[in-house]
Order: C-alpha cells, then structure tokens, then sequence
C-alpha cells in the first residue's frame, strides 16, 4: 500500500485514463499536519505546533513530523515553540524559515495571540535552529521570498491579538530579521495575505486571505513596492469579501505573470462558499482581474497545485465554515482557460487542509479539521493522468548548481520527442496559500537527441534564489521525476 512501490500501467480505457486515480495511505500522519513543506531532500515536513487543540497547548505538547514518501516513514523532529498557525518559506540555502505561530488560545479576556519567534528547519539534521526575534508577534503571517533571497513577512495577529502592521524582512546574507528594519507601511493586510512576487520585484497581494471580510480597502488586491513601502489598488476583483480561504496561483509558466485566483467564502457571514475564478496579467502597465471559468463546484479551502506538464489542479474544499466537504477536484489549463472534471480524493480536505507535488509528479493531499475539532489524520496520494500515459522521460544530467542568465545541459532519455522543461519550487503550503508556488520554464533551444540546452532567466524575481525540481516533459505531456538543481 505504499503508493511509491505501486507500478503505473498504461491505461487502455476508463476513467482513470482521463481523470487519474487517488489512493489513500494505510500509515497515516502522526501530527496534525497543519502545514507542509517538501524538503530539497524530498521528504515532507508537516507541522502541527499544539494542532488547533488547546489542551495540547496547556500541555505544552508541540508536534513535528518529516515524512519520507519513497519509504513510508515518518520521523519526530522536537519541536520547541506552538508553530500552529506559523508562516513559512523555503530559504535559498534549502532550509526552510518558520516565524510566528501561536502563543494563547481564546480565553475570555483575550483572543489568539502570536508569538514573535523565529527559526530555520534545516533539513539535513531534521531540526529547528533559532534566529533573532520578529518585531511584533504574528498569527497567520505571509512569507515571500524576494529575488535576492530575503523574506518579507506581513499580517497576522500581534502578541496582543492584534492586527500586526509590523513589515518583517529576513535578511538572507546575515540570517537575521530586520537588520535594518525595512520600510514601514502601517497598514494591516489580513492573515495569510497572499503576497506573489512579480518580475520587477514589487507585491502582488492577489485578495486571498484566511477569516472574513478582506481587509484592504478599496477593490482588495494591490501592488506594493517593499522599498518604497507605496502600495497601489488593483481592481477587478470580483466578491471581495468572499475571497476568504481562496486560493491564488502565479500560473505556469512563471515568465507570463499571471495570476488566477480560485474561489473562497467568508467564515464569518458563512455564505456558501462561490465558484467564481478571476485571472489578472501582471505583465502589463495597469493590470485588472478579469472574469475566468466557474470553478465546477462552489468551494472555500481550495488547493491548487501546478503540475509539470503546466497545468493547476484544483482539489479538496468546503462550501461553509469547518464544514460540509466538498469532494471533486479538477484540472485548470492555462492556455485553453478550461476546468476538466478530475478523480475526487475519498477524503475531505477542507479547514487545515492541504496538497502539494511531490518530485515523482504524484500529488500528496492532507489535513482536515472540522468544527467539531477532529482531525483526520489520512494521507491521499493523486496519480494524475499523466502517470498512466506512456514511458516517462528522464533526467539522465544536469548541473547542481545553475547561474541566472545560463545555459544549462540536461540529458535526458525519452520514448517520444520532449516538449517542455521546468523548474517547479518545492511547496510550503497551509491554509489554501503557497504565494511561493512557481513554475519557470526553461525555453530549450536545442535538442540534440535528448540533450537539450535550456536557458533560465536573468531576472531573480522570475526565480528566486533556492532549490528546484527540475522537470522535462515529452509531447504527450508525460512528465520525468524530478532531479533537484539550485538557483543562483
Ligand atoms: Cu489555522
């Protein structure tokens, strides 16, 4: 039952074929995997903190666990501080930032608070280091790399439960927060604000966010400059305020600079979640949201993973707060702006739920925690079609180490012509966001039998500094495992 150790035969007929298969795990998490990260290693770390369980809390109970998916094997990692509700980002040195997190549940004199600790995940020693401190505390917080490889973290509740105003910036040369302390906005932007860089290094703050009411003013997405710390309306939006625990994705490829953002409901009026998809082209002077295609079923909670062979699947949700799971899950393409109807996960993955790719082109999805304040602890696999479409190609070689600007030579052995190559950014994913989610193609200007010569680009905002899942893609969409490079 090791979905790993499981062949893929080619499908002749049925759905499968078309809508790809899901299995769920008979080894199911230990923790409550209420955030998860894929390691440049490969394996996933899922964090729980207390796990949204207060009496974990009181006990001072903080869990943490690496999952190995080609061995099945799950490993305790000590951790020292509640990293519920943390935020989180993969650094350019291949470990993984985690700052904020929770330092009270609601009592009757106060609501959730956050804490101001920091650490790094290092995942050659599974453990966490610490760093200096944030300036405010932060519950729910955003974390986006920048090109150069620095971290801005915004929102979330301070360490008095309230909104946090605090613009945090990791400086990736020292390893340290604000030193100096980046320019300040005072301005509030939510939980979870989902913040997606673009080419000329400024914010896209898309509308997605976690509780309620959108908390920017106006039409609820912008543009913000870290430097200047100006921040610009955008508009188009549609149902702003029902855009809570949606979920935005800078679409494939990384180098067109559109964004589509799926769904969304409000926990507070506890609307029925909507169906409604908006796509905005941030290539361009004065970018809009523009209607996109109904989602095939209305959902809050969604997750969005992109895939090698450039499309978004969308899978898991719910249509109201903690409540009523909605099972279907559906495959966006980019370039015919089109949802198809995909296998549905047996399990429901709507609050604390999320998906992400594996380096094998499988999809892990995980987490639920229903109003009632259970958590199904059930790992699903999703085999997407493309898995049961042929012999893969493969990555025979490529360098480790990749300079912006370069070109590359990948080896690699295929049954059918290659179309395409990518490099995918390794997920870490909570509540419906990942605003690091990217996949940069790799133009390939010439293909000597399977030697291809691809060149990365120039422009660090396209790709920020890190680790890769360097993927190829044959004609009939096929995807290779991935073999991991560094950027920068
Ligand atoms: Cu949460």
């Amino acid at each position: 039952d090791d979905y790993s150790q499981v062949e893929h035969s080619n499908c002749a007929a049925g759905d499968a074929c078309t809508k790809g298969s899901w299995q769920v795990l008979s080894s199911q998490s230990p923790v409550r995997a209420i955030h998860a990260a894929l390691l440049k290693n490969g394996n996933v770390l899922l964090i729980a903190g207390s796990g949204n369980d207060p009496d974990q809390f009181a006990a001072g109970t903080f869990k943490t666990s690496v999952w190995n998916p080609t061995t099945g094997a799950f490993a305790a990692v000590p951790t020292p501080d509640d990293f519920f509700c943390t935020g989180h980002v993969q650094l350019a040195n291949g470990q993984l930032l985690v700052m904020g997190g929770n330092k009270a549940y609601p009592t009757a004199d106060h609501g959730y608070e956050g804490i101001k600790s920091s650490y790094v995940f290092d995942p050659t020693t599974n453990q966490y280091v610490r760093v200096n401190d944030l300036n405010t505390g932060h519950w729910y917080p955003s974390a986006t790399e920048l090109g150069n490889g620095d971290v801005i973290s915004l929102g979330g509740l301070d360490e008095n439960g309230n909104g946090s105003v605090e613009v945090e910036r990791f400086y990736s040369a020292s390893g340290q927060w604000n030193n100096p302390r980046p320019t300040q906005t005072y301005r509030f932007w939510g939980l979870y604000p989902s913040m997606i860089l673009l080419q000329d290094g400024r914010l896209f703050y898309t509308g997605s966010h976690v509780f309620g009411n959108n908390v920017s003013d106006g039409p609820g997405a912008n543009l913000y400059n870290v430097d200047t710390g100006q921040v610009a309306d955008v508009p188009g939006l549609r149902l702003k305020e029902e855009r809570d625990q949606s979920m935005s994705v800078l679409l494939p490829p990384a180098q067109a600079q559109r964004v589509a953002t799926f769904g969304g409901g409000n926990i507070e009026t506890n609307v029925d979640a909507n169906n409604t998809t908006d796509l905005i082209d941030l290539s361009g002077a004065n970018p809009a949201y523009v209607p996109g295609p109904n989602l095939l079923a209305n959902k809050m909670y969604v997750s969005a993973v992109i895939l090698p062979d450039g499309k978004v699947f969308e899978t898991g949700g719910g249509l109201h707060n903690r409540a009523d799971p909605v099972y279907e899950a559906s495959m966006y393409d980019p370039v015919a702006n089109t949802f198809t109807v995909m296998a549905t996960d047996p399990v429901p993955r709507t609050y604390h739920s999320s998906a992400l790719l594996l380096p094998d082109g499988h999809v892990l999805a995980i987490g639920n925690n229903p109003g009632d304040g259970s958590f199904d602890m059930r790992v699903s696999i999703y085999t997407p079609p493309y898995l049961l479409n042929g012999v893969r190609p493969t990555v025979t070689a490529a360098a480790a180490q990749w300079a912006y600007g370069s070109t590359q030579t990948v080896g690699t052995t295929s049954n059918v012509a290659i179309k395409s190559a990518q490099l995918i950014r390794p997920a870490a994913v909570t509540h419906s966001s990942d605003p690091n989610q990217r996949s940069v193609d790799l133009p390939i200007t010439v293909n000597n039998n399977g030697q291809l010569t691809v060149s990365l680009t120039a422009n660090p905002n396209i790709a920020p500094l890190g680790d890769y899942m360097l993927f190829v893609t044959d004609i009939n969409n096929v995807p290779s495992v991935a073999r991991w490079v560094h950027v920068g």
